[in-house]
């Protein structure tokens, strides 16, 4: 009787919480997690699953522990759910590849889906900022001053983590995350803490990539805006640099994937 119930639960659940994580309805409880712990929200039907934190040190360290890549921690102290930091976008990369490959190869990936960066523009998405385009650019709503907090500066007490001076946060290194309040598509910090590795190269330089959302030693109005971007050369390694890797699902393996990473109700709650 109880597992009959049980099954009949754990199907009525997952098709209430599949249906509602794809359209952009799910409680605040139905993330995917992977099997590092690592949580990911639906922003939209075309865009890829992206991951609510930074990739955390936890994550990092067991890659490079499983793979022997070279990983300093930094001058000052993080707990393993700080955002890891010291990372090229060329280990960001070999991360992605690598966390594809080990769900792959333990079943709960389906070789069409992937682990990657996400490119600018599916960054921008996230970040509820509409696409510029040469036609649009000079529309007014585009060209308004954004920050992740809305309009105004200075900005409110715990907008995120910011440089010290700003006197917004407790934090004068990174803090760990998801210790503000997130955006309206369920992510924390994508402003401050870490600046963002992107897929794109920066502009025409193809040795340099694009880094999105600021980091806690950013202090300047124009350099904290949602929109504002910057480039370097992608195997440097600094101590505000870090990633948030996003979950690519080709459309028809979707249901099969989710149904493996959100948690059903059973697992949550095992009857006696
Ligand atoms: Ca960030």
């Amino acid at each position: 009787m109880h597992y009959l119930f049980q099954r009949f639960w754990h199907s009525v659940f997952a098709f209430i919480s599949l249906s509602s994580f794809l359209y952009g309805q799910a409680p605040e409880s139905a993330k995917a997690v992977n099997h590092l712990g690592m949580q990911f929200q639906v922003i939209d039907k075309d865009s890829p699953l992206f991951s609510i934190w930074e990739t955390r040190v936890v994550d990092y360290k067991t890659f490079s522990d499983e793979t022997g890549r070279k990983w300093d921690a930094p001058d000052f102290e993080q707990t393993g759910l700080h955002p890891v930091v010291n990372v090229s976008w060329g280990d960001a990369v070999a991360f992605c590849r690598w966390l594809t490959l080990r769900e792959q190869t333990a079943g709960t990936l389906p070789e069409g889906a992937r682990y990657r960066l996400p490119t600018s523009a599916e960054w921008d998405k996230a970040a509820g900022l509409s696409p510029v385009t040469p036609q649009n650019m000079h529309r007014a709503d585009l060209m308004a001053i954004e920050y992740p907090w809305g309009g105004d500066w200075p900005p409110p007490r715990n907008a995120g983590n910011y440089h010290p001076d700003l006197r917004i946060d407790d934090y004068n290194f990174t803090a760990p995350v998801g210790s503000f309040t997130p955006s309206a598509s369920g992510l924390y910090d994508l402003g401050g803490n870490v600046w963002e590795w992107c897929m794109d190269p920066y502009n025409n330089a193809l040795d340099f990539r694009v880094l999105r959302g600021a980091s806690w030693r950013m202090r300047t109005p124009s350099d904290l805006q949602t929109r504002f971007r910057v480039g370097n050369i992608m195997n440097l390694r600094l101590d505000t640099y870090g990633f948030r890797v996003v979950l690519e699902i080709p459309a028809e393996q979707m249901d099969q994937t989710l149904e493996k990473m959100i948690p059903s109700k059973d697992e949550a709650e095992p009857l006696p």
